[in-house]
């Protein structure tokens, strides 16, 4: 404890990083003076320290910033505008009631909409995401219901994607596992930016590059901090064009004799003409595909992959080689690839790799998925079921705000229903940035929320006045997790799993109040308080799902301990976890949940849906995971015009946009856009110079950085900065989401949102 500290309480970073790191604030005249980290457990495997990142580590300034919502609000300009008038809590919540009744009565409980939001994650009554599990849904619930909507911004081509190869959520080795591989193999894997927690899956590859020697690929088109000299070798890529690469080393595993027969002839299905389904067409089979006998009678030949990926065909030789040799061999991939306009396709084709070589099931090879990760299984607040069943994809929802009547089921992926009867009147926005931020194409969703007869009502419930805030109708203004009381979980570190008791640091301040109050108020006035709050404070909730829990666990603490200990740990009782251990072991006993039991390299699902469904010009969903061109990719016509492939990546400087208003932080890693030197001199720009970067859906102007480490004729720029137009509209706070498209991916009609061409000037 340092000098004049009053007190240290536990609490807990709830952003959505993919971390969670347990804080313990330093309490001194009921402020917080500073922000510590873990103290408990060793330096070593097993219950490791968790430690928090700068972003964590910058809670205060979050906290104590001057952007905080400070009372309930009504706007009274227009949407976006910014100004809004203070009101009292009564009428906010007597407006609120009011608006929802309407909309149920004239349009139905279809057209109230809860929006993604995954600002406060890990939280036991704060959890906003999923949407279906946050205290929203639960009160709405009781008011009959709401549009669902299936995905998330996060893994929506690779949820639809690699399901049909593996069935359901495709499982992946713990980042632990990782010490017993000979080589990684990491596609647009970056997590020592986007797993920053010092728990976590950075240290875990740390440990296995120096206790196991794991030699270490990194395949990114940049040169990214997980890579940061850590790596043997990195492999610079085009966007949007893994598959091609994949199908590049499948040809020279198959010619060179490195496929794992034995294993694609007992668990896949669609190898070659043994297990190909009846109803593919003659020769539909992967081989046949790769070998140039299949459809579109071309050879995948390193060459052909070179073209296409930028890939000289010597290193796709060697890297073939690499990985049909190393046994066992990791292959992973993030999510970076599959959040493209042809991710589905990208998500299943990595995955070839480690089926071909047969390294699903074992230790210290993968499933071709992202790491997979160890936690104490935990139930949470209850939100019944919704009575609304249709759903939309969660990237659809401006489009059903202004065409509902033309979205259906073959066409727009509505689900539950054949069409959509109603639009979306009326928005839930509970900690997400979607609104606006972090959704595509913020200029055409700005005229889309600005037509006050398209969706009547938007409430936002925020801790900061974001850019979404901006467009809300009322905002409320929410506690952050250090002013109440919460438990929190939810992290990817391998196999530790851990809990956080997250106490209450400090009094609420200003006017704020939490989730669980503000809908107990709601509930009120729509006539269900009882069934909401079942006659339970936030503290007797807590301590009530605690020992709900202790009953199916009696290994937890109790709710006394747990406050004092501030985080409970345990490691993964089963050691390293393996995906699909005991389908390898026994694949008769163990079938995976695919319509055959098997790995589908071919997947009759896939076919009938490529046949059935109506896709957009240029779309391709087909039964084979192959490389397939897309809209504004790096084959494009629209190239002429707009010569650069722009990806976004997941930053350091914050979690989306969420510490996105700490100057700290601003400072330590500046949003500026990321380009190769050639580009550069091409358009004459230096370090530090302000560029406007555009294309036809909108402009945003930011410094641009000249470095060797991103690809020729690819920029990047960190996603999630806040967005800030000036008078013209131009953007100044560099969100790449002013680039970016509403159209869908084809399958799982995702945000496509590393798919993007543009040009850069002066
Ligand atoms: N171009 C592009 N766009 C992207 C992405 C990309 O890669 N590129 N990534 C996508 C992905 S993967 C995701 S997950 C989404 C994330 O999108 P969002 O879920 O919208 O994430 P954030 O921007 O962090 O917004 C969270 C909001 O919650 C608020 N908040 C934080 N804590 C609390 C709290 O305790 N209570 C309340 N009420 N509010 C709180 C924050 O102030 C912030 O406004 O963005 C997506 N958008
Ligand atoms: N610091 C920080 N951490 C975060 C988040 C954050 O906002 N900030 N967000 C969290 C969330 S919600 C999510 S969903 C995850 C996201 O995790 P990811 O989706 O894995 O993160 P990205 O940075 O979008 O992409 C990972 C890498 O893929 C690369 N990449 C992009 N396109 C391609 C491609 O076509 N091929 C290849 N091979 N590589 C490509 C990018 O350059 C990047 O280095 O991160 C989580 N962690
Ligand atoms: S942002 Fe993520 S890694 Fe950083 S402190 Fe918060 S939970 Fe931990
Ligand atoms: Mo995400």
């Amino acid at each position: 404890m340092i000098n004049n500290t009053d007190k240290i309480v536990w609490s807990a970073c709830t952003v959505n990083c993919g971390s969670r790191c347990p804080l313990r604030m330093h309490v001194t005249d009921g402020k917080i003076t500073w922000v510590e980290n873990d103290t408990t457990g060793l330096d070593e495997y097993g219950a490791h320290q968790i430690r928090a990142c700068l972003r964590g580590r910058s809670m205060k300034q979050r906290i104590y910033n001057e952007d905080r919502l400070k009372y309930p609000m009504k706007r009274i300009g227009e949407r976006g505008e910014g100004k809004f008038e203070r009101i009292t809590w009564e009428e906010a919540f007597d407006t609120i009631a009011q608006r929802l009744k309407n909309t149920i009565q004239t349009y139905g409980n279809e057209a109230v909409y809860l929006n993604y939001g995954t600002g406060t994650l890990g939280g036991t009554v704060t959890k906003s995401w999923p949407q279906n599990s946050s205290l929203i849904a639960r009160l709405m619930n009781l008011c009959g219901g709401h549009l669902n909507h299936y995905g998330d911004y996060s893994t929506a081509q690779i949820t639809a994607g690699l399901n049909y190869t593996y069935g359901d959520w495709a499982d992946g080795n713990s980042s632990t596992d990782l010490v017993n591989s000979k080589l990684i193999v990491m596609f647009g894997n970056n997590p020592a930016e986007t797993r920053m927690s010092g728990g976590g899956v950075t240290y875990q590859l740390s440990e296995a590059r120096q206790r196991g020697n794991a030699k270490m690929i990194v395949i990114d088109p940049r040169y990214t901090d997980t890579a940061s000299g850590r790596e043997n070798q990195w492999i610079p890529i085009r966007p949007g064009t893994d598959a091609a690469l994949v199908a590049g080393i499948a040809h020279v595993l198959i010619t060179e004799n490195m496929v794992d027969q034995a294993f694609v002839d007992k668990y896949c299905i669609g190898y070659d003409e043994k297990t190909l389904p009846e109803s593919a067409p003659y020769n539909g089979h992967y081989k046949a595909h790769i070998l140039g006998y299949g459809e579109d009678s071309t050879e995948k030949t390193p060459q052909w992959a070179s073209d296409i990926t930028g890939i000289p065909a010597t290193s796709i030789i060697q890297l073939a080689r690499e990985i049909g040799m190393a046994k066992p061999c990791c292959i992973v991939q993030g999510w970076g690839p599959q959040r493209s306009a042809n991710g589905e396709q990208v998500s299943r084709a990595i995955a070839m790799l480690a089926i071909l070589t047969g390294n699903v099931g074992i230790n210290g090879g993968n499933s071709g998925a992202r790491e997979g990760t160890y936690e104490i299984p935990f139930q949470r607040f209850p939100t019944f079921d919704n009575p609304v069943k249709t759903e939309i994809s969660m990237f659809m929802w401006t489009d059903a705000i202004y065409r509902a009547h033309d979205m259906t089921a073959t066409k727009d992926g509505v689900r539950g229903k054949e069409k959509l009867d109603t639009p979306i009147k009326f928005i839930w926005n509970y900690a997400g940035n979607c609104l606006v931020n972090q959704h595509s194409d913020i200029n055409k969703t700005d005229s889309i929320l600005k037509n006050e007869e398209l969706c009547e009502t938007i409430v936002v419930i925020d801790n900061h006045m974001t850019s979404s805030a901006k467009y809300a109708d009322i905002v409320l203004p929410d506690l952050v997790t250090a002013e109440q009381m919460d438990f929190a979980m939810d992290a990817f570190s391998g196999n530790l799993g851990y809990i956080i008791f997250a106490d209450k640091v400090i009094e609420p301040q200003f006017e704020c109040k939490g989730i669980y109050e503000i809908c107990s108020e709601l509930a009120k006035r729509m006539g269900v308080e009882d069934a909401f709050t079942e006659d339970r404070t936030q503290e007797e909730w807590l301590r009530h799902i605690l020992e709900l829990n202790r009953a199916e666990d009696p290994e937890l603490p109790d709710f006394e301990s747990f406050r004092e200990m501030g985080i409970y740990k345990r490691p993964d009782p089963q050691g390293h976890h393996v995906a699909y251990k005991d389908f390898r072991h026994d694949p008769e006993a163990n079938p995976l949940t695919t319509p055959s039991g098997k790995i589908e390299i071919y997947s009759e699902q896939l076919a009938n849906i490529a046949q059935s469904w109506e896709l957009a010009e240029g779309d391709v969903i087909s039964a084979l995971p192959i490389h397939t061109s897309t809209f504004d990719g790096y084959d494009s016509e629209r190239r002429k015009e707009y010569p650069l492939q722009l990806i976004g990546f997941h930053y350091k400087a914050r979690a989306h946009s969420t510490y996105g208003n700490v100057e700290l932080l601003k400072k330590a890693a500046p949003q500026e856009l990321q380009m190769n030197p050639l580009d550069a001199q091409a358009r004459q720009l230096q370090s530090g110079d302000k560029v406007t970067v555009f294309n036809d859906r909108g402009r945003l102007q930011v410094p641009v950085k000249v470095t060797p480490k991103i690809l020729p004729g690819v920029v990047a720029l960190g996603e999630g900065a806040w967005y800030q137009p000036d008078k013209t509209g131009i953007d100044q706070g560099g969100n790449i989401n002013v680039l970016t498209t509403h159209r869908p991916s084809p399958l799982a009609k995702g945000n496509p949102s590393h798919t993007n061409l543009v040009e850069v000037k002066k």
